[in-house]
């Protein structure tokens, strides 16, 4: 079925250049990016993105991290959008991430993975929501 998921090249892909590249490879598996935006994410929206870790150590550096340089935000669309693309960027953590997937290839640390993709349907709606608003819900831009 036809899905929609929400992708996010973090600041470390984009100050790497590698945006060409991971978009490439969403193409190749048939996602189709129908939006984007190259974008600095303020820190209310950061915050928002990241509520359910902000108990955790790790969650000021992470904001940090996340608003450091612009991410490259994009729609995509395709079949099971969302479990194709968590299937091609890979686990949380690129050490245990496989060669072939996104981060197995172009991440070495947890702190810097390189790219998010939504982890379910519902979250997908409501992170195209946040970062795009009412343009992300049109149909075809
Ligand atoms: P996901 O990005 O694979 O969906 P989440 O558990 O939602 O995984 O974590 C969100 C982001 O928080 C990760 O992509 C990573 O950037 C960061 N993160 C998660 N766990 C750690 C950690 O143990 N140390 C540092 N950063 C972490």
């Amino acid at each position: 079925m036809n899905e929609r998921a929400f992708v996010m090249i973090k600041p470390d892909g984009v100050r790497r250049g590698l945006i060409g590249e991971i978009v490439s490879r969403f193409e190749k598996k048939g996602l189709k990016p129908v939006y984007a935006e190259l974008k600095e994410l303020s820190e209310e929206t950061a915050r928002t993105h990241y509520q359910h870790l902000k108990e955790q150590l790790f969650f000021e550096d992470l904001i940090q991290y996340i608003t450091s340089g612009p991410v490259f935000a994009m729609i995509v669309e395709g079949r099971s959008a969302v479990a194709n693309a968590r299937a091609l960027i890979g686990p949380t953590n690129p050490v245990k991430a496989p060669p072939g997937t996104i981060r197995g290839d172009y991440g070495s640390d947890i702190d810097e993975n390189v790219i998010h993709c939504s982890d379910s349907f519902d979250h997908a709606g409501m992170e195209i929501q946040l970062f795009f608003g009412k343009t992300g819900m049109l149909q075809k831009l």
